[in-house]
């Protein structure tokens, strides 16, 4: 989402009032009959004013698509980010003040031409009034969305027809690194309002299909148990997302985590994504020399891959079981 840069009231003013000015100023020069000129200008200016300045609300106004038709992750995102309702507020406020402007353009303008000429500057200077007026009711509003600008400017880009691979486990267990042998070149990096860190999200093209791999540290790397209201939302919008979980333990155990605890988080996670299919992985198996205390964990769980993230071992496995995840179809209109 790209919001243009949100004036201030005093700075929506002082364009529309200069280029009512200029517009005015060029008619001076113009042939037009003694009697008529002075209220031609007066509506030229008065009319000029209303339209720059709808002109720059409403280029707000068009670039906030409708937050009901947005995917429900955008919607979360933006509900936990700036909240929902006080963004339609803001834009409320912006619609009405759209209209009161069209309605002060059409009632001063032939206000002036059915008046005498002497009283045009007159009016003029009154529509000027109540134009600043409505344009400082919406102070609120603008200064609303200035936040909301600043604060939605690194959403992150889902992509909602690839298919997508959410990556959990422990801190430090080679998320990061894995998701940059992966993916390649650099992830997008974003911000993401439900966690202290950002999300990261690197894409792959395969035989004609679009993964995307998303990283979210501090999310899905600790005990449920230990998540508040935003994190369990985060939860259920990643839900939405994911066709396939990547939980990643760490074999050497050197990120600070025993293997026990691994799985138990493990556990908790194929809890959450009931019904998802989890891909699971060994890393820093470089470190490791004996791998039967490994095996044990090995053993509880189906076709788990032994990689070394950093050193690139394992990638080309890793691929081969992405291939073969299939996106999910989902009906989000039921699901919400
Ligand atoms: N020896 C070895 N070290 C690794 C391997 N993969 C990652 N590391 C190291 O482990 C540390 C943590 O790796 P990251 O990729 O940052 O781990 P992370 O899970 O993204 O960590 P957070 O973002 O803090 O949750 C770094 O020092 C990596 O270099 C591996 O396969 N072998
Ligand atoms: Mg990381």
């Amino acid at each position: 989402m790209m919001i243009p840069t949100i004036p201030t009231p005093d700075e929506l003013l002082d364009k529309g009032f200069s280029r009512g000015k200029k517009q005015a100023d060029l008619m001076r020069t113009q042939k037009i009959p003694k009697h008529l000129k002075g209220k031609r200008i007066e509506e030229r200016r008065v009319i000029t004013s209303c339209q720059v300045i709808k002109d720059k609300l409403k280029s707000i106004l068009d670039s906030v698509p409708d937050i009901e038709d947005l995917p429900p992750f955008y919607q979360d995102y933006i509900d936990i980010t700036v909240g929902v309702d006080d963004m339609k507020q803001a834009l409320g406020g912006l619609n009405w003040a759209y209209g009161i402007l069209t309605q002060l353009e059409k009632e001063y303008g032939s206000k002036i031409r059915k008046n005498p000429s002497e009283k045009a500057t007159t009016l003029q200077k009154q529509a000027y009034g109540r134009i600043a007026s409505v344009v400082n009711k919406i102070k609120k509003d603008l200064d609303f969305l200035d936040f909301a600008k600043a604060n939605l400017r690194n959403m992150p880009t889902i992509d909602f027809d690839a298919t997508t691979i959410v990556i959990a486990g422990f801190p430090n267990v080679g998320k990061s690194t894995l998701l940059n042998q992966i993916s390649g070149a650099d992830p997008q990096i974003a911000n993401y309002p439900f966690t202290t860190k950002g999300i990261q999200i690197g894409h792959v093209e395969r035989h004609w299909k679009s993964i995307q791999i998303i990283d979210t540290p501090g999310l899905l790397d600790r005990p449920v148990l230990e998540m508040n209201d935003i994190e369990l939302n985060a939860i259920v919008a990643l839900e939405h997302l994911a066709d396939a979980i990547l939980f990643i333990f760490d074999a050497s155990e050197t990120c600070g985590f025993g293997l026990e605890s691994q799985y138990n988080l493990l556990k908790q996670i194929e809890k959450i994504f009931d019904n998802i299919p989890v891909i699971y992985l060994f890393n820093k198996m470089d470190l490791i020399e004996d791998t039967s205390y490994v095996e044990q964990y090995v053993d509880e769980l189906d076709n788990s891959i032994f990689i070394s993230a950093i050193e690139g071992e394992g990638i080309d496995k890793i691929n081969k079981v992405l291939d073969s995840v299939k996106k999910i179809e989902r009906n989000e209109e039921e699901e919400y």
